[in-house]
């Protein structure tokens, strides 16, 4: 049996790729902070939870990494811990800098220190293209970052690179678009969007209150891209890939797709933050606008070109943007009518 140890394995991405190794016969480890509560909803969600077995790890300290890499043994290291949530990077440069860059650096040398054949993947991101101007981003688009998160990524994904071509690790970066779920968390934008119109619908709620509805995004769901990060370190040679669906939508057009789902007729009036959504069978305004949720930065429209992955590791996004929406608004319908039940 392989073992893998997954850092972040409380997360979004973490949870589906721990349900996709087990079912590949891993043994798999997940770590979480010290202070976070395991398993977590997600894996509970999934019901993987208990095949799961559960490690402390603090990322910005080397000698507890060491500690449980030594103890975990792991044939393939997943790094998925970070700070992941861009509009909070403005406020916490320094500690996202100690996270999500310094951290991969940590493991990358125990890595080295301990035994160089572990299999190590990167959680890089698409917002390390920030400010670009060339559409769709390729693995070799110039890096333009527009804010710490993806700042901090883009050193994380050129110490993995340096590790891989300098000391021989095999040691591979995702250079991953937006990939939602019925498990992103609420502070994301569209599982926001999935889970106030559904509350709305039910009566739970009355506005949902957005930042930048023009703004777009490559989104794709997040089962599909965990198993490319599983490719990555199955291929015999560790390399830098691009996952993406290569189609952007705006947060309008994911506004109108939700209440498509859930039959709400959607007519929008007014201009940038003075727009509003109104549910044009009730009159009542749904959905507004507040600059509070706008970025100091945002990035250009963002989109990617997934051929590589396709050409090298055979993959591809399986799943449309219209059966993402729908997957995710049926979702929250199904927790709307569980807390009736409940209630
Ligand atoms: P997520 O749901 O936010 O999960 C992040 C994980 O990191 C959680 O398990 C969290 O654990 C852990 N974490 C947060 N801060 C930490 C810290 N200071 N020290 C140690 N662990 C910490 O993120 P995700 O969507 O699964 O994304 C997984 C990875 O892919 C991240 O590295 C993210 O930056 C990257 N990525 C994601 C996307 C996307 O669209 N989802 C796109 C590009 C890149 P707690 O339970 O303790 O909070
Ligand atoms: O859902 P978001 O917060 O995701 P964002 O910033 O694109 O970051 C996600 O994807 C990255 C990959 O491209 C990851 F690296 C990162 O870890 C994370 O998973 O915001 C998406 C867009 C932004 O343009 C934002 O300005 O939606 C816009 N937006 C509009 N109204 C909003 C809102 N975002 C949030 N979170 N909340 C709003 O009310």
């Amino acid at each position: 049996m392989k073992r893998a140890l997954i850092t972040g394995i409380t997360g979004q991405d973490g949870a589906y790729l721990a349900q996709f190794l087990l079912e590949h016969q891993y043994q798999v480890y997940g770590t979480h902070r010290a202070t976070s509560a395991v398993p977590g909803w997600r894996l509970q969600a999934l019901g993987v939870a208990q095949d799961i077995a559960f490690v402390s790890l603090d990322l910005l300290d080397f000698e507890n990494i060491v500690q449980v890499i030594r103890q975990v043994e792991p044939d393939e290291i997943y790094h998925l811990a970070a700070q992941s949530f861009v509009a909070k990077s403005f406020e916490q440069p320094l500690y996202i800098t100690d996270v999500d860059a310094m951290g991969v650096t940590r493991i990358l040398e125990a890595i080295r220190t301990i035994n160089p054949t572990i299999r190590f993947f990167q959680a890089s991101t698409a917002e390390m293209f920030g400010e670009v101007q060339i559409s769709p981003q390729s693995e070799n688009t110039p890096f333009l970052p527009r804010n710490p998160y993806g700042t901090a990524k883009l050193y994380g994904h050129w110490i993995t690179s340096n590790f891989r071509d300098t000391l021989n690790i095999h040691a591979s970066s995702g250079i991953l678009y937006n990939h939602e779920s019925p498990l992103r968390g609420e502070e994301f934008v569209t599982r926001k969007i999935t889970k106030s119109l559904t509350q709305i619908k039910y009566g739970l709620q009355t506005t949902l209150e957005l930042g930048n509805l023009e703004a777009q995004r490559d989104w794709g769901y997040a089962k599909d891209y965990v198993e490319a990060m599983w490719k990555m370190l199955q291929s015999e040679t560790a390399d830098n890939y691009i996952l993406a669906t290569g189609k952007t939508r705006s947060v309008k057009e994911f506004v109108e797709m939700v209440a498509q789902v859930l039959e709400i007729q959607i007519s929008w009036q007014g201009q940038a933050e003075n727009t509003v959504g109104i549910d044009a069978k009730t009159g009542q305004t749904i959905v507004t606008v507040n600059p509070n949720f706008y970025r100091p930065t945002e990035t250009t429209v963002l989109v990617g070109d997934a051929s590589k992955a396709q050409s090298k590791l055979n993959w591809q996004p399986k799943t449309s943007f219209e059966e993402l929406v729908t997957l995710m608004t049926l979702a929250d319908i199904e927790k709307v009518m569980q807390f009736r039940v409940n209630a």
